[in-house]
């Protein structure tokens, strides 16, 4: 007989002495067992991007992207497999070097995280995901477009923006049928990125029938580029191209322009920051650069983007760089596959990351069977008075 039970017979019995009948004790309830306690429950989401080094701003920009989300989920009182859930964000800093990012990765792994949003460099993103791949822990990178990314045949890699091959390709076919440039000068930084879409670019000129008079390339730390650029104005090109990221294209426009090269500057989403002028100095001028992000929203959808930038500036004192609303809504779409799911184990919310049918700041999130933004969207971007302009959003 349970404790409670006991206590509950005795009870009686001493009432019914104390009464001095002899009548038959009333049966009497037990009290209902006390329900057990539902233990909550923290799920470790793993972030990683270059928090330190040359393209630090970026990295903070996607980290505090991934922040917002997790403060917002941890606010909504969410419940998964019946147990109150918070998450938990283990943020790491790869500063987008290959090596370091597979140790940031080696280390989320041990620490148990249920995914990861990450990593921001397609030189990283690539050989991190291979130990994730191997660990089963589903990666979005909200950032690298090396298209590579996603061919490798693993089941649990997404990413949130359009590939190099769309993006390089649009830019090269702009600079030849909009921009009206006849010959083209292109620049990579060696990384997987930069010399991706600076082969796209090439494509996408050759294909609209524009001619590369030169190809260069620098390293993604270089901070001189006078003898390439020496070489490319010898060429006259009416663009010049680079792929590789704003920290690298800041100083390379400053010396553009005292070496009084007055051609086009353009580049792919890793020169669209808004940081890019104060890192070109007086370089820019307003019109000469054009770039842009690897997705974009119109519409009516433009509202969301637009209160995202507002609440971001008001809650860290900083603009958008370029990429922190992909981040927020991968963690999003993340936590919302583990709700759909009812589960952080990969192995079962996995199913439902694929079949993701989600409206976030950055648009309609769905993803194709590798793992790609379906219907990714490109915008395509100027500078003008020191600040990004939009020039339009095309797919
Ligand atoms: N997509 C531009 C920057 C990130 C990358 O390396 O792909």
């Amino acid at each position: 007989m349970q404790l409670n039970m006991k206590l509950a017979v005795i009870a009686a019995a001493v009432a019914l002495a104390a009464c001095g009948k002899k009548e038959e004790a009333a049966p009497v309830a037990a009290p209902a067992a006390a329900p057990a306690a539902v233990e909550a429950q923290v799920i470790k989401i793993g972030h990683v991007g270059p928090t330190s080094g040359g393209i630090a701003h970026l990295g903070k920009d996607n980290e505090n992207g991934a922040k917002m989300a997790i403060e917002e989920l941890n606010a909504a009182g969410l419940t998964i497999d019946g147990r109150p859930t918070t998450f938990e964000l283990l943020a790491e800093d790869d500063a987008g070097d290959p090596k370091q990012g597979t140790a940031a990765a080696t280390k989320l792994v041990d620490a148990k995280v249920a995914g990861v949003i990450g990593h921001l460099n397609s030189g990283t993103t690539i050989p991190a995901s291979q130990i994730y791949n191997d660990a089963g822990i589903p990666q979005i990178s909200p950032s690298a477009t090396n298209p590579k990314y996603t061919r490798q045949g693993y089941a649990g890699v997404f990413r949130m923006v359009a590939d190099d091959v769309h993006l390089g390709g649009t830019l090269g076919k702009y600079a030849v049928e909009t921009l009206q440039a006849k010959t083209v000068a292109v620049i990579d930084d060696r990384t997987a990125y930069g010399q991706g879409v600076a082969d796209e670019f090439e494509k996408g000129v050759a294909a609209a029938g524009g001619t590369v008079v030169g190809r260069e390339f620098t390293n993604d730390k270089a901070t001189d580029f006078n003898a390439i650029l020496t070489t490319l104005k010898a060429k006259k090109p009416d663009v010049v191209f680079f792929g590789g990221m704003d920290a690298v294209a800041g100083p390379m426009l400053k010396q553009m322009k005292a070496l009084g090269i007055n051609a086009k500057f353009m580049g792919g989403d890793g020169i669209c920051s808004s940081e890019l002028p104060k890192l070109a100095g007086n370089g820019m001028a307003d019109d000469q650069v054009y770039c842009a992000e690897a997705g974009g929203v119109e519409g009516e959808q433009k509202a969301g983007m637009d209160k995202f930038r507002e609440d971001f500036k008001a809650k860290f004192g900083a603009d958008v760089q370029v990429y922190a609303p992909y981040v927020y809504d991968a963690v999003k779409v993340m936590a919302n596959a583990m709700v759909t799911a009812n589960s952080s184990d990969p192995a079962k919310y996995l199913p439902a990351l694929k079949a993701t049918d989600y409206k976030g700041v950055t648009g309609n999130i769905a993803f194709d069977e590798k793992g790609d933004i379906k219907n990714g969207a490109l915008t395509l971007m100027t500078y003008k008075g020191g600040a990004r302009t939009t020039l339009a959003v095309i797919r």
